[in-house]
């Protein structure tokens, strides 16, 4: 029977990829009865010019499109793409041909698009974050410490009023921002229109009060019509940031949206609700690190991170891996995990350390972080003893102490609120 399979054409050991060479790394498990060449060449033609069989036409200039799986090692392999194979600053089209088809493989049981380095060739095309994280500290008027958030709990089912009187009892106990939560969008009890009038107010009371910078994280996530017209809205009630939940948005209306938002001086602050369907087996589907890469390039300011300690999964290394991604401006190879990544001028962006937190665990994720973050703690304060405004505090003075080197305990001597905390929740890890 004539040849009908061509895939071994797409893997060649001595390959060195060229420096405008996409190159992907993933890992992999054949599925019974495939050789490793099988499968890595399948990975390799499926995701560029390949295909199931041999064709009657194969014009010789098609080669040069074509990638090379050209390193394995153990259950992972490096994949080259030529540059020519992707559309010049467009995100869904990388999506579309590295985590695309090959992961519905019948000749693979398992599949995971770990990280990519993106030659500069390929990354001028994208304009990256609008204020870097300098920028952000400089408009918030924050120096060292994390900026700190909170989301109103229970998450949805309060009235745009009592949403807003929370949010001034986050500001007024010191924290900077106040998050709508990924799943409040604008409901028939809080609708989005009436939150940003009442939280505007309140903002400018509390900045008024504080002498500080207050700001939001308003969530407009929506068809990208709707989100136009949030922007715009919280544009003109003098709001500097814009939330969207970018995994659920998707990647053509984040990049949209980014240029929008930027036009209107608003930085987007990215939840990532959903991520966990794709992230989290470590055999299957696609890293969070390189979601992480893919915001990046498209521009958000800030993206959720993990904790590591609090309720939501995410190991240590994971966590830093990301917070690397989003924070470096040249990463690191880590076996298994990042590929070297240059970022040129592509600003930098916040990662947020979330889910889970309250004062006791805040000199852990400190420890993961450093300062360099958006740290937010919302059941973590609304259930303190002394309620919101008291556990806001609690959480500063938490801050304060990472930043003195004082132990919690210590610090609790001198603060009542951290105090009342650390009797409440100790250092408990939530499950
Ligand atoms: C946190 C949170 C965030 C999670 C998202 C929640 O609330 O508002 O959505 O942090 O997870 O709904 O759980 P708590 P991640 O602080 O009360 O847990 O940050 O990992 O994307
Ligand atoms: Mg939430």
């Amino acid at each position: 029977m004539a040849s009908v399979e061509w895939y071994s054409k797409f893997v060649d050991y001595g390959y060195r990829p060229a420096k405008d060479d996409l190159v992907v790394l993933f890992y992999f498990e054949p599925n019974e009865g495939i050789t490793v060449k099988e499968a890595i060449g399948r990975i390799a033609s499926e995701s560029s010019t390949g295909t199931w069989t041999t064709l009657f036409r194969m014009p010789p200039r098609m080669q040069k499109l074509q990638a090379t799986a050209f390193s394995v090692d153990g259950n992972y392999v490096k994949v080259a793409y030529p540059l020519d194979l992707w559309e010049e600053g467009n995100a869904p089209q990388l999506l579309s041909g590295i985590a695309g088809n090959i992961f519905g493989m019948k000749a693979l049981k398992n599949l995971r698009l770990v990280d990519v380095t993106l030659p500069s060739a390929y990354v001028r095309h994208f304009k990256g974050p609008h204020f870097g994280m300098e920028g952000i500290r400089k408009m918030m008027k924050v120096k060292r410490r994390p900026l700190t958030g909170a989301v109103p709990k229970p998450k949805i089912g309060f009235s745009a009023k009592e949403h807003a009187d929370i949010g001034f009892e986050t500001w007024m106990g010191g924290f900077d921002f106040v998050k709508d939560d990924e799943n409040l969008t604008s409901t028939s009890f809080n609708r989005f229109d009436e939150r940003v009038k009442l939280m505007t107010k309140l903002r400018d009371k509390a900045e008024r009060l504080t002498g500080d910078r207050k700001s939001a994280f308003l969530n407009i996530t929506a068809d990208v019509d709707t989100m136009k017209k949030r922007a715009d809205l919280l544009a003109d009630n003098g709001w500097n940031y814009a939330m969207i939940d970018v995994v659920v948005a998707g990647t053509a209306s984040v990049m949209t949206m980014r240029d929008y938002c930027s036009d209107l001086g608003l930085a987007i602050h990215a939840h990532r609700a959903m991520h966990a369907m794709y992230d989290r087996n470590p055999k299957h589907g696609m890293t969070m690190q390189f979601l992480a890469k893919l915001m990046r390039l498209i521009g958000v300011s800030n993206l959720h991170s993990g904790t590591s300690v609090g309720k939501l999964v995410g190991s240590r290394r994971e966590v830093t891996a990301v917070a690397d991604m989003l924070r470096e401006r040249k990463v690191k190879p880590l076996k298994g995990m990042l590929m070297a990544q240059d970022w040129g001028s592509i600003k930098t962006a916040f990662p947020v350390c979330s889910g889970g937190l309250h004062p006791g665990l805040v000199p852990d994720v400190m420890d993961i972080y450093g300062e360099e973050m958006v740290l937010l703690v919302s059941g973590g304060i609304h259930g303190h003893p002394k309620g919101t405004r008291a556990g806001a505090k609690a959480s500063m003075q938490a801050i304060d102490a990472w930043e003195e080197g004082t132990p919690l305990e210590e610090k609790a001597k001198r603060a009542p609120e951290l105090r009342e905390a650390l009797a409440k929740w100790g250092r408990m890890k939530p499950e």
